[in-house]
């Protein structure tokens, strides 16, 4: 009984905190809680603890500070309750790799859709293996697990669908105008903040399940020397601190549309439109690593389908399916 005390208390005040951007009086507190100035303070420790920046002074009480980002169950589930799309969310301090975890629970049987958020990764993954760096308390690391009643060869447009949802979501809330680069970067001031990997599983009806990963650097200051010339992060980008969840609702309410319009649809070409106006390959220069052979020319945007079409100088147009494509002045390829 008396933990269930604290708990009640903590997330009491934290409403009451959250609530108002200002001091308030442990007096106050303490008469709208209808308890002692021993248990606010000993409440206030315990958040404290569990990373919520809290200052307390002298003659004018407790106030939540702005830099405050805190990943956790509650938090989550507060964020996620208005989103009816999710039918289930796990969260993990630390995982190997949420798009493990989000497998692992199709294999157990979940229908989805489900949103498996860590707040480190030990084993992150990129594409073909590569790894994908994620460490405690500063990014937003998420595989949404899917179960779409389409055909196979159409799981590769989640990336896409993905893609539109994380940039639509942190232009909401942080402001920072980041773009695609497709098919599964998105990219603010031409480096790298976040990266999508999906994959799937299928059987004989056809796609069994689907795992779309993203890999958000939120409020990383600094990067390890291997990427630190082609990561960036929304913290330095805005040189504000973000907070995560908000950043996770965002991007989970623009899914949620995107993806039931693709469903629906049965088909990309609906949000076509949108996602070009987002794409930074855009009218650049681009070179496609094509397995028989490296090619350069102009990116003129997305088909149907979601293959980037790239026009090379004898006039002709190919479609690219999937793999690497360097963007003239953005990281790699200059
Ligand atoms: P990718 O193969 O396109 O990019 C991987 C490359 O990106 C790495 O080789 C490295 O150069 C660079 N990189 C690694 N970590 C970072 C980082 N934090 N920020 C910027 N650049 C980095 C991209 O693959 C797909 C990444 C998906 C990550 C999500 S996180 C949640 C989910 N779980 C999981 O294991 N993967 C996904």
């Amino acid at each position: 009984v008396f933990g269930k005390k604290v708990l009640m208390l903590k997330e009491d005040i934290l409403k009451i905190l959250k609530s108002d951007g200002g001091y308030i009086s442990g007096e106050d507190i303490c008469s709208r809680c209808h308890v002692s100035r021993t248990a606010v303070w000993k409440a206030v420790k315990r958040l404290k603890e569990e990373g919520y920046q809290i200052d307390a002074v002298r003659n004018r009480g407790y106030r939540l500070l702005p830099g405050t980002d805190v990943l956790n169950n509650a938090e989550i589930g507060a964020v996620l309750s208005g989103i009816p799309f999710l039918k289930e969310f796990r969260f993990f301090p630390t995982i190997d790799s949420t798009n493990k975890a989000a497998k692992l629970l199709a294999e157990e049987g979940s229908s989805g859709p489900a949103l498996v958020v860590a707040d480190e990764q030990t084993a992150g993954r990129g594409r073909r293996g590569r790894t994908w760096i994620s460490p405690p308390g500063t990014g937003i690391w998420m595989s949404i697990l899917l179960r779409p009643d389409l055909p196979a060869e159409k799981s590769s447009m989640i990336t896409l669908v993905s893609a539109l949802a994380v940039t639509e979501g942190i232009r909401e809330v942080t402001g920072v105008a980041c773009g695609i680069k497709w098919p599964n970067d998105i990219v603010a001031d031409g480096r790298k903040i976040c990266g999508i990997l999906t994959e799937m599983s299928t059987d004989m009806d056809g796609i069994s399940y689907i795992v779309t990963g993203i890999g958000i650097n939120a409020n990383t200051e600094e990067f390890p020397p291997e990427i630190a010339a082609v990561a960036s992060s929304l913290k330095i980008e805005t040189g504000k601190t973000v907070q995560r969840v908000k950043i996770i609702g965002a991007v989970m309410r623009k899914f949620a549309v995107y993806y039931e319009k693709f469903v629906r649809d049965g088909s990309f070409q609906g949000l076509k439109d949108l996602y070009e106006e987002y794409l930074v390959n855009q009218g650049r220069e681009v070179a496609v690593l094509d397995p028989k052979g490296e090619y350069r020319g102009v990116a003129e945007g997305i088909s149907d389908d979601g293959e980037l079409l790239v026009r090379t100088e004898d006039g002709s147009v190919h479609t690219v399916l999937s793999g690497e494509v360097s963007v003239r002045g953005i990281y790699s390829y200059t």
